[in-house]
């Protein structure tokens, strides 16, 4: 319980001080985002994307998180953002093909899901804390994801995989 406590907190802290301020002025509407993964910026483990406006709504993106070269990744289901316990957190994270993404519920927030826009993974919906689900990503690319009740929040997520 307090393993769990320290890590959300250490995720929040890590949220708020870059965040928001990125997302001013890019709300472009338009659907086409050709990506070049331009330079690595050497150190810089967030990169800054776009992705269409897909996160317009999203407050507690603040770029996507390089979590390459890793066999597993966490990404939170109810962490701190979007007013409440309504995001993702990472909102984006970026990882190698192979690599197994573990979503865990905080508990907070009420009830949400994981779906993937493309139909590629779909979670239950539950409120439950420690709640689990899984998914390893084999081919590279962009997939978006959404927690349904909280979509509108902003409550939505990408994984890239590179
Ligand atoms: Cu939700």
């Amino acid at each position: 319980m307090s393993e769990l406590f320290s890590r959300r907190s250490f995720l929040q802290t890590t949220v708020a001080t870059t965040g928001i301020t990125l997302l001013a002025g890019c709300n472009s509407a338009s659907g086409g985002s050709d990506e070049d993964s331009g330079g690595d910026t050497g150190g810089a483990d967030t990169e800054v994307r776009d992705f269409g406006g897909f996160f317009e709504r999203t407050q507690n993106y603040d770029g996507v998180r390089d979590l390459t070269g890793e066999d597993s990744v966490t990404v939170e289901v109810g962490a701190e953002g979007n007013g409440g316990g309504f995001a993702f957190g990472p909102a984006a994270v970026k990882i190698s093909p192979g690599t197994t993404v573990v979503w865990e519920w905080t508990g907070n927030g009420g009830t949400h899901n994981v779906l993937h826009r493309g139909g590629e993974f779909e979670s239950e919906l539950t409120a439950i804390e420690g709640t689990t689900f899984e998914h390893t990503f084999e081919e590279t690319g962009e997939y978006r994801y959404v927690c349904v009740p909280h979509e509108t929040l902003g409550m939505v997520g990408v994984v890239v995989v590179e």
